[in-house]
């Protein structure tokens, strides 16, 4: 079979899911050659066991919001492989969720995991709901409903959620409670829990920290380092201001976030105060940035995403395909140097075309904003032993971890030339770990 009747077999598989495709296509193109070098892959049909979920499970989330209004959501947890570990991966509510959004997440994710080298498979799942505009009861309830359906497929050795877009402490915390009222158990069921039942300190940043310390990596390539660098950040969640905080204390400056009203530009970079703002937006449920601008006086460009900015390093922070070919080529032109995912799937295939042919330094999502989850399971490895780290500890574990991923990228994505295809390193080392346990573990 050529690349592209792989391809097409699993587009007829799978009718109306173009990120999932996306996800798929990029993972495929990186790892054929491998495979094809490999006949006990072959023979094993590692390629088409890997794109099949081994369980969807989709349910009915009915609450009441304060006016007494009966409302319904769609509520999903996909288990997509399980061969290093159980089931990984966070629940996103936000109003664009979909079967397709959450399969390309719940894929990425089995890489991602593998590439962190701790016990853990993939998944995904989350909701269709909006927490636009909602009240604090109305965010309780709803995460109360969704957990008495979604108890039934996880547990702490079965399956591990976590947080993701419009998921944080707030509602891990709503769902926590919930499941250990349904089962009468306090477990490690759920990472990202609060500081004083079974939390991990240093969770919140781990995922902005994480790929501000795989971009340092990526800069120190070149004998560069944040020092002095622009940075041009979008989002203004969890993970972007992880990254703020970390990439003022290695001496860069950010000085853009976006939401989905555009994006504000704040030249004197976002520090002190204007990082601790970006909390209060995200815990207003508001979804927008200009209340950033108009608090600090600064720029408002509404519509529009901060890649226009004339920046050294772009991080896109905020969600799937929010970077496109245009966007690369203008970064390219203002001489933008590195490129490095937080956000999930951000950059187009396009758009990645653009930056490799430039030689732009460029980390997928799945090995730079894999902190975020090699937490998780650090916190998952401190309920096991009911014991907790200090933050340093955790920290210093998070660096190793993102140093021990940059170094598995270059071993399997360094050319000729001497550039470094993180994309193929990354989809190559996480692909590797996971085709090989699902061989030992027979046909299951
Ligand atoms: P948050 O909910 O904390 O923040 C998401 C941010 O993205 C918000 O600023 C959100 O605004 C914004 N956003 C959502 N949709 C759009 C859009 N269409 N255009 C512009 N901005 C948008 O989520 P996280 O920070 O946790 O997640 C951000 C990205 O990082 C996602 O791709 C997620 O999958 C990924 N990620 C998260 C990890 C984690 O541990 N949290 C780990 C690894 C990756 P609003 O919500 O108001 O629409
Ligand atoms: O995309 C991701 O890696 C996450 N949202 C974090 C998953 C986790 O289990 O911590």
């Amino acid at each position: 079979m050529t690349q592209k009747e792989f391809l097409d077999s699993v587009a007829a598989r799978n009718p109306s899911q173009p990120e999932f495709l996306q996800a798929v296509q990029e993972v495929v193109e990186s790892v054929w050659d491998v495979y094809q070098a490999n006949p006990r892959f072959q023979k094993a049909n590692i390629l088409s066991r890997i794109v099949e979920p081994e369980a969807l499970h989709t349910f009915r989330v009915s609450w009441v919001n304060d006016r007494g209004d009966v409302e319904v959501n769609s509520g999903y947890r996909i288990q997509f492989n399980s061969a290093l570990g159980p089931y990984k991966g966070g629940l996103r509510f936000h109003p664009s969720v979909n079967m397709s959004i959450l399969k390309f997440l719940g894929f990425e994710q089995i890489f991602k995991n593998s590439l962190t080298t701790l016990p853990m498979g993939g998944g995904k799942g989350g909701s269709d709901f909006n927490a636009k505009g909602r009240s604090d009861n109305e965010i309780m309830r709803f995460c109360q409903a969704f957990m008495t359906e979604l108890f039934r497929y996880i547990g702490p050795d079965t399956d591990v959620p976590a947080g993701d877009i419009g998921v944080g402490g707030r509602e891990i915390g709503y769902m926590f409670g919930q499941y250990k009222k349904i089962t009468r158990e306090f477990s490690g069921v759920l990472t990202g829990k609060g500081l004083e039942w079974g939390g991990s300190l240093v969770r919140p940043e781990a995922t902005g920290f994480g790929a501000t310390y795989f971009a340092e990596a990526m800069l120190k390539t070149k004998g560069q380092s944040f020092a002095g660098k622009t940075v041009a950040m979008s989002g203004f969640g969890n993970v972007a201001w992880g990254a703020v905080i970390k990439v003022n204390q290695l001496g860069g400056r950010v000085v853009t976030l976006s939401g989905p009203d555009g994006y504000v530009y704040d030249p004197e970079g976002i520090t002190g105060a204007k990082v601790d703002y970006m909390l209060d937006m995200r815990a207003s449920n508001n979804d927008r940035v200009e209340d950033y601008a108009t608090k600090f006086g600064v720029k408002f460009v509404p519509g529009k995403r901060p890649w226009e900015v004339k920046c050294d390093v772009a991080m896109p922070c905020a969600t799937q395909n929010e970077l496109d070919e245009n966007d690369a080529r203008t970064l390219v032109k203002n001489g933008c140097i590195c490129v490095t995912e937080g956000a999930n799937m951000p950059t187009t295939l396009e758009a990645t075309h653009v930056l490799l042919d430039a030689k732009v330094l460029f980390a997928p999502g799945k090995a730079s904003n894999a902190g975020g989850v090699a937490t998780s399971g650090l916190e998952m490895s401190q309920n096991s032993m009911r014991l907790r780290w200090s933050a340093e500890e955790v920290d210093q574990r998070l660096h190793q971890i993102m140093l021990r991923i940059h170094d598995a990228c270059v071993e399997y994505g360094k050319g000729p030339d001497g550039f470094v295809n993180y994309v193929k390193g990354a989809n190559v080392a996480g692909f590797l770990r996971v085709a090989n346990a699902m061989l030992d573990q027979g046909v299951v």
